[in-house]
């Protein structure tokens, strides 16, 4: 059909008319059709934007829109470099899908001149990508994510292509580095495809790319290398680089569709060899070739805005109009239609990029997970609360069990997973491969374990390319978790952040339906790394959560089986909001009954009656399974060497952006002291930095001489799991030395009482010490300590 010489003339006028309405959003405020000579007063006051990657991703689309028109495509495009916005508004004006969804915007000239004019204008469009833009699912301003976020929106989507550009910038980032090998984790019978679209334009802001200087050899040698199959189009040498990309997509989209129909029918011999294009274009392509004695096109210098004192210089005015002008767009568009040739490069409208429903949310690819009842899972052994060993269980061991029967009682709707960077058994979550395994395409060999083509969870040692997987996965309906040490979250924090502002603006768009939540599980956490001691241990990832929007952030600390098994259940039952919860792998003490579970993470924050007293003198409360366990042996120490000092206990499970408690039901200001009493003295223990919690304390308009809070201070070592906590002070000893100081201050024991007290444990202390140094482990007295009630 491309060697059809309208098809190119479609083509090429198609291309003329996006860049020409990329361009003028970045320039005008009136004159948007140059209906009269160009003067100071058409140009923006500000002139922000980046133009150099426009007229690349205009040429993609034109011909993305030829192929899904040829091949009846089922496609949503991925832009990574979302600074090229201009384009995205361009072709969803050309397409009539900005109309289609904003009746301010008609496919006319009153619609043109509120998408220009509105460009980068206060309260108008943004300058990059953004979820107000429809079939948009990545905003493209962190550079990186891209790639595996395509990867994410193809998986259990069959039918589906994810078309997605990546820019040779952005290709220099390490999470893009990371995603080529997501092609290992594709199985083509029951996903869809990507097809990565590297762009070549040369240049990023001020200089060459790596991969724009690479010759043909090298980027065959490397794309083959990562299992594509690679194909070069260059619009520098090609006779008519028309043709030669219809020729590539036609040949792409050939390929994903044998490799597709082979795997389906079970004929599929080697591991699938996905197509991938290299497009190598100028970049500011079609612009101003040279301005005040520098190269523009085809150098770093066509980035962001050229001719950029336009406003007030005439040169620039005259290049710029100039530059403008060589569009004709007048001959392209009469101010209320676009000339048959571009119309013939529209899509039918179910099949326009922008106009995808996997992009939209909401049905019908978001469906809610049929979530099984919780009472099956629960740790039923509620404690006695006086045996030591009664009711241990690990929370992450249940967790795993309970996806395990998530994933098998959504098996027909196939849309739960779980990402996973290597780690699934030592994170005491494998229950999961007693229905499923781990997705591998590649060879794999008879001693392999719990791998096949097609499994529900995805391994790979790159938190950054599970985040894109998932935000992928979640953006287009679907649901997963990704489970990380607590400490190497931080690798993905930036990417958490950027994910937290698309959600935040996506939650006010009014045609974006439901997705799901964006859920973490920390565990492997800084309070048990003897194993690898201080590099380990970081708690830092959810202090980037809790300072994200307060209305859908929640971080949860439950302190055992049946609260982690509660509180995931509440995550994965949720929508749009971003959910993190630390638990830990290893079997600890259950506090709480299902029942019990169940109530306490309504709210978020409980006082636990079994460990609290009427009419208390101190407060202790604790956030985290280890801190808890510590206050509540403190409880316990000190109601034995002081039996008429009385102390509350406060379980905090959920803390929100917003404060604590659970991001839906905040304990408000004036709830606060139902809680925490209006004078006590408070302790609290807290699972990660102190800092943390005193902010949210400092919202409350607390006290700091009533409140102390203890965490982890950064005291961190290869140590024995109860001296670190001696070392940050979150442990038992020295919370109850606290005690006795408030019982002193508040006349409950004498000053020589307290005084005994207090060298008696430091004296504790001391000998735990040296025990640890003689035998390298603490005490059978303090790992097997068991709550004693008050008898
Ligand atoms: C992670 C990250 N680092 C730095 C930047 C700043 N930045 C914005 S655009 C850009 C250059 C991008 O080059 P490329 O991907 O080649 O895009 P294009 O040439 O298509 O504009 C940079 C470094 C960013 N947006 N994200
Ligand atoms: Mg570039």
């Amino acid at each position: 059909m491309l060697q059809c010489k309208s098809m190119q003339e479609a083509l090429s006028k198609y291309i003329r008319a996006a860049d020409y309405l990329s361009a003028i959003q970045i320039y005008l405020q009136a004159n948007f059709l140059l209906e009269q000579p160009l003067t100071p007063a058409d140009i923006k006051a500000r002139l922000l934007g980046h133009w150099g990657t426009c007229p690349g991703i205009n040429f993609t689309y034109a011909h993305l829109n030829r192929a899904i028109i040829a091949h009846d495509l089922d496609m949503l495009f991925v832009l990574g470099p979302g600074h090229g916005f201009p384009a995205i508004q361009a072709n969803l004006f050309l397409e009539g899908t900005l109309s289609q969804y904003y009746d301010r915007i008609p496919r006319n000239r009153t619609g043109l001149a509120v998408m220009a004019g509105e460009f980068s204008w206060p309260y108008g469009f943004p300058s990059h990508s953004n979820p107000e833009a429809p079939g948009v699912i990545l905003e493209g301003g962190e550079l990186g994510y891209s790639l595996a976020t395509s990867y994410g929106a193809i998986l259990d989507n069959p039918s589906l292509i994810a078309a997605c550009l990546v820019g040779d910038g952005e290709a220099e980032t390490g999470p893009t580095a990371t995603a080529w090998h997501l092609n290992k984790l594709i199985d083509p019978a029951t996903n869809g495809a990507v097809l990565p679209i590297l762009h070549l334009n040369g240049y990023k802001i001020s200089g060459p790319t790596f991969f724009g200087r690479m010759s043909d050899e090298e980027l065959l040698a490397l794309f083959t290398g990562y299992g594509y199959e690679p194909h070069i189009v260059d619009a520098y040498t090609e006779e008519d680089v028309h043709a030669r990309m219809a020729t590539v997509l036609d040949a792409a989209v050939s390929a994903i569709r044998f490799t597709q129909h082979c795997a389906r029918e079970g004929t599929l011999q080697n591991p699938p060899k996905w197509p991938m294009i290299i497009l190598r274009t100028p970049k500011g392509w079609h612009s101003i070739p040279e301005l005040d004695g520098k190269r523009i096109t085809d150098n770093h210098t066509s980035h962001q805005v050229i001719a950029e004192f336009a406003k007030t210089n005439e040169e620039h005015r005259a290049a710029l109009e100039e530059w403008l002008r060589s569009y004709h767009f007048a001959e392209l568009f009469d101010g209320e239609r676009f000339v048959d040739e571009i119309e013939s490069l529209v899509p039918r409208q179910e099949r326009r990029m922008g106009n995808t429903p996997y992009a939209r949310g909401g049905a019908p690819y978001h469906v809610p997970l049929n979530l099984p009842p919780l009472q099956d899972y629960a740790a039923t052994a509620t404690c006695n609360l006086d045996d030591p060993i009664c009711g241990m269980e690990s929370s992450m061991e249940k967790i795993g069990a309970y996806l395990r029967d998530i994933m098998k009682a959504n098996e027909g709707a196939r849309n739960v997973r779980l990402m996973s960077p290597d780690e699934t058994y030592s994170n005491k979550i494998h229950a999961v491969f007693e229905y499923t395994t781990r997705s591998f395409v590649w060879p794999r060999r008879d001693w392999d374990k719990d791998l096949s083509h097609d499994g529900r969870v995805l391994e790979m040692l790159s938190e950054h390319s599970l985040q894109g997987l998932l935000q992928g996965y979640v953006l287009t309906g679907r649901h997963g978790v990704l489970v990380s040490y607590e400490a190497f979250a931080q690798i993905i924090s930036s990417m958490t952040d950027q994910y937290a502002k698309f959600l935040k603006i996506a939650r006010t768009v009014p045609w974006r339906g439901a997705v799901s939540s964006l859920n973490y599980i920390l565990t492997s956490t800084g309070w048990r790394q003897e194993h690898n001691g201080f590099s380990h241990q970081n708690p830092g990832f959810i202090d980037g959560v809790l300072q994200r929007q307060s209305d859908f952030t929640n971080v949860y600390f439950p302190a055992d089986a049946n609260l982690a098994l509660a509180s995931f259940h509440r995550m994965m039952g949720s929508e749009e909001e971003i959910n993190v919860m630390v638990a830990e792998k290893r079997p600890l003490p259950i506090w709480r009954s299902a029942a019990d579970a169940a109530s306490d993470i309504e709210k978020g924050i409980a006082i636990w009656d079994f460990a609290s007293d009427e009419d208390p003198h101190m407060v202790f409360a604790s956030a985290g399974d280890y801190p808890t366990q510590e206050v509540l042996a403190a409880i316990s120490l000190v109601r034995k060497e002081i039996p008429a000092f009385r102390m509350r206990y406060i379980n905090i499970n959920t803390l929100s952006g917003g404060g604590l408690g659970n991001s839906k039901s905040l304990v408000q200001k004036h709830e606060f002291a139902d809680y925490f009493t209006s004078d006590r003295p408070v302790r609290i223990n807290f699972h990660g930095y102190p800092q943390t919690i005193k902010q949210i304390l400092f919202d409350y308009g607390c006290d700091a001489s009533r409140f102390t809070v203890h965490g982890y201070e950064e005291s961190g070592s290869t140590t024995t799991a109860f001296d670190m906590m001696v070392r940050n002070h979150v442990d038992r000893f020295h919370l109850a030395m606290e005690a006795f100081a408030i019982a002193e201050d508040q006349g409950v024991v004498t000053a020589a009482e307290a005084k005994r007290l207090r060298e008696l444990y430091e004296g504790k202390l001391a000998d735990h010490r040296e025990y640890i140094i003689a035998h390298g482990d603490d005490p059978i007295e303090i790992t097997n300590w068991s709550w004693q009630s008050r008898s």
